[in-house]
């Protein structure tokens, strides 16, 4: 069994978080510390710690966190102008939080993917 993140606690609502959308298969809620007018945290309600540990049973929720991105783009108004999907993966990713989640960011232009 992996270990709980605060994610769980937000997910089964223990603890306050901003939660924009919420169904049987994923959870996104506001990022507590924003890079961007935007930033929305969008998360399997089932624990993954990392994209390492992603199998093909979790196909559906994995599928889901799209459709819900695509939804709250637009939500925001961030759609036509464009956005970025961001999920970090472990030490080297900058990974913080040990469930897997993606960072929806948008609302300014973004700059270069990567700081060279
Ligand atoms: P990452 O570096 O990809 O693991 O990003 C983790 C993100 O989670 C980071 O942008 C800050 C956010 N975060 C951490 N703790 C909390 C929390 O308790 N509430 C909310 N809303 N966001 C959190």
């Amino acid at each position: 069994m992996s270990a709980e993140t605060i994610f769980s606690k937000i997910i089964r609502r223990e603890i306050p978080a901003n939660i924009l959308y919420q169904d049987e298969l994923v959870t996104a809620f506001r990022d507590i510390n924003p890079r961007a007018p935007t930033h929305i945290l969008i998360v399997p309600n089932q624990l993954i710690p990392t994209v390492n540990d992603v199998e093909p049973e979790h196909e559906a929720a994995l599928g889901r966190m799209f459709t819900v991105a695509r939804k709250l783009a637009k939500e925001a108004g961030i759609d036509e102008k464009g956005y970025r999907l961001i999920m970090n993966c472990n030490e080297h990713g900058g990974q913080e939080v040990y469930h897997i989640h993606m960072h929806l960011v948008g609302g300014h232009a973004l700059g270069a993917m990567l700081a060279r």
